[in-house]
Parts: structure tokens; sequence; C-alpha cells
């Protein structure tokens, strides 16, 4: 059922390697390209979809996602979406709300902490074990066991601004599944959520871990790029995101 082969079985290219040339190794401003910043969009027009090491820690993987795959999440997607304890925009303290809809699975994320039931008093929705499974698949490592995940909904005009993970008391991997429209995801550094970043288009069934150094690591979607998605996934507009997190909450 599951897509074969974990990201980081198969090889991995670093932003600013290229196994084809003399030059590997050669970071792309040594190569007489823009310094980065696309560094990765730069990558994956040289080398094709291919996993590439964005930061340490951090891989993206392509194509990760089978059709089948995608069809059985976005069908999963539409269930955990309904009430009880269903999507919604998340209000922030600061009054506004996020433009992304978010429904959570396990732990219910309200910023910035994690409760069992969401703010109707509603129980959270259960994460399944077969959920869980393909996190440590992706991640390739069977005692990976996520608790949380997070599902994100994103219309045409819908982004997220540079943040942390890091309401989760462990500081386990993240897994980030992709569906539907591709998007421009932004994988900054861990100090602030300023320059030095890489943009990636992370596209329908790509798979995007980020772990050891870069778990921290300030993140963002500047875009999504309405009419990109294949109805064939069961999603015929908008772009799914799902977040596997270790919670370390007890
Ligand atoms: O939609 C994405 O690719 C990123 C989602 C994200 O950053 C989050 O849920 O914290």
């Amino acid at each position: 059922m599951l897509a074969d082969g974990a990201c980081l079985v198969a090889p991995v290219l670093h932003v600013g390697d290229d196994p084809h040339t003399p030059e590997a190794g050669l970071r792309p401003a040594d190569r007489g390209l823009p310094p980065n910043g696309g560094g990765a969009v730069q990558a994956e027009s040289m080398f094709g979809r291919q996993p590439v090491e964005i930061a340490p820690g951090a891989v993206h993987t392509p194509d990760w996602l089978s059709l089948d795959d995608q069809q059985r999440l976005v069908a999963a997607c539409r269930e955990w979406a309904a009430p009880p304890a269903g999507m919604r925009h998340t209000r922030l303290p600061s009054g506004g709300v996020m433009s992304v809809q978010t429904v959570c699975l396990g732990w219910h994320w309200t910023p910035y902490s994690y409760s069992r039931t969401t703010e109707d008093g509603s129980p959270v929705k259960p994460l399944p074990e077969w959920l869980a499974a393909l996190g440590a698949r992706a991640v390739g490592d069977p005692s990976y066991v996520p608790d949380v995940a997070l599902v994100n909904f994103y219309d045409d005009t819908a982004k997220m601004g540079m943040h942390q993970d890091k309401d989760e008391d462990s500081a386990e991997p993240v897994v980030s599944l992709s569906i539907g429209d591709s998007c421009a995801f932004r994988f900054g550094n861990t100090e602030h959520r300023n320059r030095p970043w890489t943009d990636v288009e992370l596209r329908s069934g790509d798979l995007f871990v980020f772990g050891g150094p870069s778990r921290f690591a300030y993140h963002g979607v500047t875009r999504t790029r309405p009419g990109t998605g294949d109805p064939a996934t069961g999603l015929s507009a908008g772009r799914l995101n799902i977040t596997l997190r270790v919670s370390g909450l007890a």
C-alpha cells in the first residue's frame, strides 16, 4: 500500500552537490551560481527530482507517496476534518486567525501548547497506527512513534509564516507529507526567521523530514500554486499538508 523505499535509503544529494561534474561538493556560489535562497530549486532543475539534503538533517524526498497513498490520505483527511474536533482556522493570541485550516490528531495544538481536547471541549481524534507507521517508514526508523499530526488545508490564498515547531517536548524529527497543489516551502535556519533560507517546491506526494541539527529550523509556506494538483488524488483543489511529530507529552 505504501510507497517503498524510505528517504534515507536512497542516495541523498546535498544542496550544492552535483555528482555529474568534477565540481561536486562546491557550493553554488563557487560555481558562479547565485548564492542560495533558491538553492534547492536550482538543485532540482539540475538533478531532476531526487532526494536532496536541504540542510543537515533536513531531507526532501520527491514523489515518496504513491497515488494510492495520497488517495487514502485524502479520504482520511475528509473524515478527520468533519466535526466534532474538526478542521478550523486556528486563532492566534494576537486575535488574528491563520489562513490555513487545521485539524489535529493525537494532541490538539493551540498556540502555543498541546491539549487532549479542542477549544469547545471535544476530545481530539486519535492518530491511527497506520499513519504512525507511515511516519516511521519516512524516517527509516521503526522506533519513531509520532503521537501528534497536524493536518493543514491551504486554499488558493493560504500561506504560513516562518515559525519553529517547538511546542513538542521532544527533539524527534518532524515528518511532512504534501498532497494537492504545489507550494513554495521556505526552510530557514535555527536562529531567526530571516535569511539564510532555502526555497523548495513541495509537490503532491513529496516527503520532507527535518530532524537533528535542523529540527528547530524556522520554516513556512510563502504561497501555493493553485491548479497544479492532480484531481486523481481525490483533492480537486487546494493543498493538504500533514506533519507528524513526537509530542514528548504523557
Ligand atoms: O504546509 C507545510 O508544508 C508546512 C506546515 C508547517 O510548517 C506546520 O504545520 O508547522
